[in-house]
């Protein structure tokens, strides 16, 4: 239209003039403005919460305001796009992060306060948006975040949950989940589009016609539903660019069925339809753990469905010619859950608009790229071809083409090898037959990545090794990061206030390069004890928390010793609570007045989710429980031990318990953390590892120094050795004295619950233990001694502390995403012009 003919500065001068002012005062009107005509309440009283949604509403016109500039700006320059596509984004509360991005925090402090508030309780009122489990969907996150700060063209596409993951309480040591219904209050962070809807299809049948001669597919009858667009903006740092994040909520479809309103049950027709909201309405609360639900199918296809739709809407509205796909878009897979996309695009691309296979499929795996985030064989998905045929039974005969294709081109390269062919199917020949994800998402994609170097590795070699020999130049590795932003700027204030004074700017929010210049600062008595006194202030916030949410008292002079993250036998907090009952035991062995003496206070604390269904992970919780019951009551311990699970980990109290640690754990076994994320947010506020060499483990001791890690256990070429050794070995050799000891406490009862956590010990103890936590424990009874004696001498400790955050920049998620567009989208950044810096 006529904003296409406008030059580049009739463009900006047009922005200029509908830039909202950030004066306190035009701030101050805008949240009474709110207060009264979009809260409907009244101006001269209004409680904490409404403050929370009036200020939330005055960020999101400014936000709007950027994110359509942004919009058209992109448009205009008809750049290539990324589309970063996830089952999941836990996206974490919004305002603060918005403010800070903006750079409005400080305006709005003032402002609120004026009118009442303070804007740190004002921060509390908003719900965490919680629509992921957790790496994963904390990963899409931050990515978000990195895009928008890159200046890159990208959009993230997911799911409108109605529920996000459940909220856990903890009651009499066990778990229980209470539905996160988290749109309760309205959600002043999203935009309705009421006008992009799109129409999605299950079930049905695929007609054949001839035209021209061709034969011709089509897909029809089934159920239909609508897909309808949530907006989300998400804004930069340092710069004006505001992108999106677009959800989908499914809907009925508009249409309705003369046939089903004719039959008289007039209330029966309209349940069916109701039936249609259901989709979208919860997330599966599985981490790295596949189940073949027909409704999780459904919503992955929806997700697909839309976004294909959407992007290809977007594509089309330049004339152009097909063969500019790949150079126009990008699609990243994050994970296997999108990656019915591929066979999507396939499917419009020759169905509607009648495009040559070959040709159709070369657009398709040019856009596509697809990240590996486990090789845990119960993540990977492979869905029943019954499923399949039933729900998309178009796709699946797209799926045996494009693996006919495939597998003839394998068979020319490697004539006569059954058992490599049968290794690269898409279809597994089990009975019934399955559709391998993985398999489908590396043929369908011109970049796999894994998401730390001994993740990537293993994929080459292990996983995906007959890929890998076929297309070694297909497979990348891209380490995974965390925002700054939100990591250290949003949850670490005086952190981030010492690194700014240092630096002399605050530049390193978005080049965190820059802290490595603090080197020079590691033994300087001042800054260790600034370093002190900050790391000191967040345990105080941490011990109100603890107090609030738990009733404990913990000692702030103890060692915040931390394990946070989802519960699941490969990451080993069973291990972690054997040797907490371990060291309870040399306490109670020594005497009264040695105690203080040998030993160092600790408070351990242990959180994360359980999944509902996952029973062994349920028992640990109960376990960790129980001894905090027996331990945290036994006076002959007093302060020297403290155990404390805490309740509900999420993103928001994350952003309290992590600059608050100390000493944080990340312990699997060798091999089965792809990367792990929250090792890094740690590391970069200044808390230790004790850790095992997996994941991204391996690469924050090449960037700290392992001088500075409390490293231990088995590394992953070990592995396959000592679970041999676990089967032949007599279980009661196996385990060191002091873990049969820990079991034999166990099983006298001694921490109550005795026949489940019998069960919980028994399996591991009958040459069973596959996460080999007898192999690992005596290094790890070792390193954790060098723990105390490292946090005894407290200038060495706050060395090491220093170290491990000044060198962490590697890990910002800034680093990875520069990755992913050099390497894997080929897409370069577009930077709108800041309106109130060219302004006056
Ligand atoms: C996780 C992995 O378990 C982590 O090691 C990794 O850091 C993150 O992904 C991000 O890459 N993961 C997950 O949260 N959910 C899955 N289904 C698979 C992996």
């Amino acid at each position: 239209g006529s904003q296409n003919n406008l030059t580049q500065n009739e463009k900006m001068w047009k922005l200029m003039q509908s830039y909202i002012n950030n004066d306190k005062e035009t701030i101050q009107q805008s949240i009474v403005n709110h207060v009264e005509y979009t809260l409907a309440k009244t101006r001269f009283d209004f409680s904490v919460f409404h403050a929370y949604q009036a200020i939330s509403h005055s960020v999101r016109d400014r936000l709007i305001e950027a994110f359509n500039d942004t919009a058209q700006y992109f448009t205009h320059h008809d750049c290539k796009r990324v589309y970063y596509l996830s089952i999941e984004f836990l996206m974490g509360r919004y305002l603060q992060n918005a403010l800070i991005n903006l750079e409005l925090e400080e305006n709005y402090k003032e402002a609120v306060l004026e009118l009442g508030y303070n804007l740190e309780s004002v921060y509390e009122q908003e719900v965490d948006p919680a629509l992921g489990n957790g790496g994963l969907g904390r990963l899409a996150a931050c990515f978000l975040d990195s895009m928008a700060t890159l200046n890159i063209p990208a959009w993230g596409y997911g799911i409108r949950y109605s529920y996000g993951i459940f909220r856990q309480l903890i009651k009499d040591g066990y778990q229980y989940e209470v539905p996160d219904y988290w749109l309760d209050n309205g959600n002043p962070w999203e935009i309705e589009r009421l006008d992009v809807n799109y129409p999605i299809r299950f079930y049905g049948y695929v007609r054949k016609i001839h035209e021209n001669g061709k034969e011709k597919s089509i897909w029809e009858g089934g159920e239909l539903v609508l897909a309808r667009a949530y907006d989300n903006p998400i804004p930069g740092y340092d710069t004006y660019n505001t992108i999106n994040l677009r959800l989908w909520r499914s809907l009925p479809a508009r249409e309705f069925d003369f046939n089903s309103f004719n039959q008289g049950d007039y209330f029966k027709a309209l349940e069916e339809r109701e039936k249609a909201e259901y989709i979208t309405s919860v997330l599966y609360p599985n981490d790295s753990n596949y189940s073949g639900k027909e409704l999780r199918l459904k919503q992955q296809y929806l997700l697909v469905c839309a976004t294909i739709q959407d992007v290809i809407r977007r594509f089309k509205k330049k004339k152009r010619d097909w063969k500019e796909l790949p150079e126009k878009i990008a699609v990243q897979l994050n994970d296997t859950h999108p990656a019915m996309a591929i066979v999507e695009l396939l499917r419009v691309l020759i169905d509607h608009e009648n495009l040559e296979i070959e040709f159709a499929w070369e657009l398709v795996y040019r856009s596509f790229s697809y990240t590996n985030h486990t090789i845990l064989p119960e993540a990977l998905e492979k869905w029943g071809i019954d499923l399949l045929a039933n729900l998309l039974p178009r796709h699946l005969e797209i799926v045996y083409l494009i693996n006919f294709i495939f597998l003839e081109k394998v068979t020319k390269k490697f004539p006569n090898d059954l058992h490599r062919l049968s290794s690269l199917s898409i279809i597994e020949e089990s009975n019934p037959k399955k559709i391998r994800m993985a398999n489908l998402s590396i043929i369908g994609s011109h970049a796999v990545n894994g998401v730390a170097a001994i993740h990537s590795n293993l994929l080459t070699t292990t996983l995906f090794k007959d890929f890998y020999e076929l297309r070694p130049k297909k497979f990348q590795n891209k380490t995974n990061g965390v925002t700054p932003r939100r990591w250290i700027r949003c949850c670490n204030v005086q952190l981030a206030q010492l690194y700014t004074e240092q630096l002399g700017g605050d530049t390193w929010v978005t080049d965190l390069t820059q802290v490595k210049c603090l080197e020079n600062m590691v033994e300087d008595p001042e800054f260790q004890n600034n370093w002190q006194r900050i790391k000191r202030q967040n345990k105080e916030q941490l011990k109100w928390w603890v107090k609030e949410n738990c009733g404990i008292d913990i000692n702030l002079d103890s060692l915040f010793d931390v394990q946070v993250k989802r519960l699941h036998e490969y990451k080993r907090q069973f291990m972690n609570i054997l040797y907490v009952i371990h060291r309870y035991l040399q306490i109670k062995k020594t005497t009264a007045d040695q105690r203080y003496a040998k030993f160092l206070p600790r408070t351990i604390m242990f959180g994360g989710k359980a999944a509902p269904g996952y029973i062994n992970a349920k028992r640990i919780i109960k376990l960790i429980c129980s001894v905090a019951d027996k331990v945290n009551t036994d006076s002959e311990v007093g302060d020297l031990l403290k155990i404390v699970y805490l309740p509900n980990y999420n993103v928001s109290n994350a952003q309290i318990i992590i600059p608050a640690t100390e000493l944080s754990q990340h312990i699997s076994t060798a091999g089965l953390e792809a990367s792990g994320t929250s090792n890094m947010k740690f590391v970069m506020n200044g808390s230790l590892i004790i850790g095992t060499m997996d994941g991204a483990n391996v690469e924050i001791a090449e960037e700290v120094g392992k001088e500075n890690m409390f490293i231990f256990g088995a590394l992953v070429d070990d592995i396959e050795g000592l679970r041999n050794n676990m089967r032949n070995t007599d279980p009661s050799q196996y385990f060191p004295p002091e873990l049969n000891e820990v079991f034999q406490k166990i099983d006298e009862g001694f921490f109550g619950a005795v026949d489940e956590l019998r069960q919980l010990i028994s399996t591991i103890r009958n040459r069973n233990d596959y996460y080999l936590i007898g192999a690992d424990f005596k290094s790890y009874l070792e390193a954790q001694k060098k723990v105390d004696e490292s946090y005894r001498n407290k200038k060495l400790w706050t060395k090491m502390s220093i170290c491990n955050a000044i060198r962490s920049a590697k890990f910002s998620s800034d680093r990875t995403i520069q990755q992913y567009a050099d390497e894997i989208w080929g897409v370069k950044a577009f930077q709108i012009p800041n309106p109130s810096q060219s302004a006056r």
